[in-house]
């Protein structure tokens, strides 16, 4: 088994410093060796970009309506959706580490490259559906599904013209959602995008839901997993951006990524929103451990 590890330094998808130093904690927290000591075969380069030489002139990287860094997080994740796409093409799983989520529009990008069929299970207590219509934030990483997606109000955005929709509404599952805003709840309601909310994961279990979630994008399926550290409670993983009460607990959030490591059919996982620059130190720690643990049972650790 071979990983392919790729560093996301950005910041740029919402407003917040910090997150960018995500990728580079977590592999000083001995993540590689965690990862080797598990037997996989780990190919990752150490002096990754920090994308900061993709920032584009000033007068380009100009707002686009409310959006904020337009054309920085286009060139980003255009570069990322490369990296990710050379990767999952070996035959290899692509392992992202973030980085904030609007990366997800090139990891997502990339592995949808390969396999047209791809389903995502999007873990988050957001939906990261904002269209350039809908956001009130306008921070990218808000909207990356419904980029993917090529939801109205996506089309023409200058800079992302190398991400056509790849993301057919019917090939994502969301878990762990609490922080929905108002147009976003119209918009997976109107599309009947599978979303299953803290609710639901209170009603039935995490273990069932994994297995619908599963079972909705069909056993055969490759499946890109894409985790938003924000999805745990913010006792279990304080720091990053935006926490919300009322999240997964440590053990939900390492059953998922176990039960999709059960299945054979990861093709990648990101690991996003560490933000290693919010919080007393025992906090960040914490949530470095958590990072590094949720990528390790989502390649089999756990498993007896
Ligand atoms: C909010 C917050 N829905 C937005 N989104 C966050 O900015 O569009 N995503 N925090 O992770
Ligand atoms: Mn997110
Ligand atoms: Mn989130
Ligand atoms: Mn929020």
């Amino acid at each position: 088994l071979t990983v392919g590890i790729i560093g996301a330094a950005f910041s740029g998808g919402q407003p917040r410093g910090g997150v960018e130093q995500g990728p580079a904690r977590l592999v000083e927290h001995g993540l590689i060796d965690q990862i080797k000591s598990l037997g996989w075969n780990v190919d990752f380069d150490e002096k990754f970009p920090t994308y900061e030489n993709l920032k584009p002139e000033a007068e380009e990287d100009r707002v686009h309506g409310i959006l904020k860094n337009v054309a920085h997080v286009a060139h980003v994740t255009k570069s990322v959706a490369e990296s990710v796409e050379k990767v999952v093409k070996s035959g290899a799983l692509a392992l992202t580490l973030g980085g904030d989520h609007s990366l997800a529009m090139g990891t997502v990008g990339g592995s949808a490259r390969v396999h047209k069929n791809v389903g995502v299970i999007w873990v988050d207590a957001h939906a990261d559906i904002n269209t350039p219509l809908t956001t009130d934030t306008g921070n990218l990483h808000g909207c990356p599904v419904s980029f993917l997606m090529g939801l109205k109000g996506t089309e023409n955005i200058r800079g992302f013209e190398w991400l056509p929709p790849c993301l057919p509404k019917n090939r994502i599952v969301y878990i762990g959602l609490r922080d929905v805003d108002a147009p976003e709840k119209r918009i997976l309601k109107e599309n009947n995008i599978k979303a299953f909310s803290m609710h639901d994961v209170d009603k039935h279990g995490i273990g069932t839901i994994v297995q619908k979630a599963i079972d909705y994008l069909g056993a055969d399926s490759p499946i890109h997993l894409s985790f938003d550290v924000d999805a745990l409670d913010p006792t279990v993983a304080p720091a990053t951006g935006t926490p919300v009460r009322g999240g997964l607990t440590f053990r939900e959030g390492h059953y998922i990524c176990e039960a999709l490591f059960e299945t054979g059919n990861l093709v990648a996982v990101d690991i996003m929103e560490v933000n290693p620059l919010l919080g007393e130190q025992t906090y960040v720690m914490q949530t470095l451990q958590i990072g590094c643990s949720l990528a390790r049972a989502a390649m089999g650790e756990t498993l007896l």
